[in-house]
């Protein structure tokens, strides 16, 4: 065991923090739910604005990074191959960044759209309906994509052409910082960061693990209580330590691979057995309304609500500012992950492959999972939504899956594949953990270091599962995040000036602004000058004719 490698300050702090806050959530369970709402809508009321606009200028600035010179930066050596082929890349992509929610929202989320639709739109009518499955799309698309690829920008950079072998948040901001980085507030971003983390991890298990209950219900009869949902955490902790505690190659490797083909195996199979072409015009006339909607999408607030006559509806809210708060804290943490197997690529290859394969990944679990029940809703095959409303949206889940040929069978997979997402999660996220809490990462982070944070990621989840409220850390994680979105701006900042910084001071680097001599040019190519001066000269009369 190598203790010299640990960073101290920054594993005690984080575990202090971690205990500040669980353990007065689990003692006082009722104040403590009454404060973290009332944190949440202080954020989320008060500066929703901020999060839209981030999302919005992340998006923009990516796209704008990916075709300028910064884009064509190598992540490594000249003659250095890419670490991983392209498919194996993106698989690893999607399921490091993309845990068992999306089963949970692919499968749900129109749902709510369709009885509580943005706009002012009346819940259940016939233009609720066209947005319901939509906006889920959206909320899992480019934009969301772009929060996830902004950290990696830096972390790769510093690791692959600057060398430093530290997978850090705070070393990141370096550039911006200097040699702040080294006295606590350097801690301090790094604690934040993993703070953040930890929440969102406590979002996806807050949602994950109820859904997993159901399934095992509907397979083996045990009903899904605390017991039940007790052993599928410590199930899912277990795969993601032993995984873990195997290193990155053969643990999240083996795991994203499975994940990969159960994942399109059962896509597939809904495609196939459920109504084809409604799934596919479906999903493309959603693709149609986003690109038509986008900026409407990316920038509603509802700054009318309840004056002149608008009524509140607290979409905004609840589903675009939750969203890019939930993609936010995840965002160093993939940043991360996306950092450490990109190396041999552009910068222009992981940003453009982040956001299109990402979007494409989520663009078939919502077309063809959530359009299947949208179709059993409008035919009357199976009332869906009244389902939800009388049971619970996991409940609703394992019901429309219940609708498809060899249902048991189908449950049954959908019900691994929901574990084994959990689990790669969990184990690229103590991956990360780990990583942080260390001042230098050779190959890999200790493994003692790793299995420590995979118990710890689970373990506040469990406090508040026995005490009873999942949901309240599913809100706790969002309001953590907020520091993080002052975190992501200084990664920018730091990603422009150390790349610009080494393009400017590279051989042939050529300055961007163009100064066109014109007598030069003309004493040049005496023949052009020729012919422009009469050209000229022509110009010259052409007002007075
Ligand atoms: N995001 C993608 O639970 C998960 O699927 C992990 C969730 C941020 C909404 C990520």
């Amino acid at each position: 065991m190598n203790k010299k490698l640990i960073d101290w300050p920054t594993f005690i702090s984080a575990l202090i923090l971690l205990l500040a806050v669980s353990i007065p959530l689990a003692v006082f369970p009722k104040a403590g739910k009454v404060i973290v709402n009332m944190a949440n809508s202080f954020v989320t009321g008060n500066f929703g604005v901020m999060y839209l606009i981030f999302g919005l200028a992340a998006f923009a600035f990516l796209i704008f990074v990916a075709f300028s010179k910064n884009g064509h930066i190598k992540l490594g050596d000249k003659h250095e191959d890419r670490e991983f082929g392209t498919i194996s890349w993106a698989a690893m992509l999607f399921a490091a960044g993309i845990g068992s929610s999306i089963l949970y929202w692919g499968m749900i989320e129109w749902a709510h759209y369709y009885q509580g639709p943005p706009f002012g739109i009346e819940g259940g009518s016939k233009e609720a309906i066209q947005w319901a499955p939509a906006y889920g799309i959206f909320h899992w698309g480019p934009m969301a994509w772009a929060i996830y690829t902004l950290p990696s920008l830096p972390i790769a950079y510093f690791y692959y052409v600057r060398k430093k072998p530290v997978l850090k948040i705070s070393e990141a901001v370096r550039p911006v910082l200097g040699k702040a980085v080294d006295t606590p507030l350097g801690n301090l971003i790094d604690v934040l960061f993993m703070f953040g983390l930890m929440g969102g991890a406590g979002t996806t298990l807050a949602l994950g693990t109820p859904m997993i209950a159901q399934g095992v219900n509907e397979i083996t009869g045990l009903p899904p209580n605390l017991a039940t949902k007790t052993v599928i955490m410590l199930l899912c902790t277990a795969i993601f330590a032993v995984s873990a505690y195997s290193g990155l190659r053969r643990g999240i490797k083996v795991l994203s691979d499975i994940n990969l083909w159960l994942a399109i195996f059962i896509l597939a199979f809904i495609f196939v057995v459920g109504p084809t072409v409604f799934i596919s015009e479906t999903t493309f006339t959603s693709l149609g309304l986003i690109l038509n909607n986008f900026f409407k999408m990316a920038t509603w607030l509802e700054p009318f609500a309840n004056v002149g006559g608008f009524t509140e509806t607290g979409f905004p809210e609840a589903w675009t500012v939750f969203y890019w708060a939930w993609w936010l804290v995840y965002a160093p943490f993939v940043g991360l992950f996306v950092a450490r197997i990109s190396r041999g690529r552009t910068i222009q290859e992981m940003i453009l492959g982040t956001i299109i394969y990402g979007t494409l990944g989520s663009v078939l679990f919502f077309g063809i999972m959530g359009n299947y029940g949208l179709h059993l809703q409008l035919t009357g095959t199976f009332d869906v939504v009244g389902y939800m409303n009388e049971t619970s949206a996991q409940a609703a889940i394992i019901a429309i899956l219940g609708h498809l040929p060899m249902a048991g069978i189908m449950v049954s997979l959908f019900t691994i594949l929901a574990i084994i997402f959990l689990a790669t999660t969990f184990d690229s996220s103590s991956y990360i953990l780990a990583a942080v809490v260390q001042k230098e990462v050779q190959r890999e982070p200790l493994r003692w270091n790793r299995l420590f944070w995979a118990f710890t990621l689970c373990l506040m989840p469990l406090v508040l599962m026995y005490v009873g409220d999942l949901k309240t850390l599913q809100t706790a994680s969002i309001v953590a995040g907020f520091p993080v979105l002052f975190i992501m701006g200084l990664l920018t900042w730091s990603f422009m000036k150390a790349s610009n910084e080494d393009l400017r001071a590279s051989k042939g680097y050529e300055p961007p602004t163009i100064y066109i001599n014109r007598r030069e040019i003309l004493q040049r190519t005496p023949e052009r000058s020729q012919k422009q001066s009469t050209s000229e000269s022509s110009e010259d009369v052409t007002p007075d004719k």
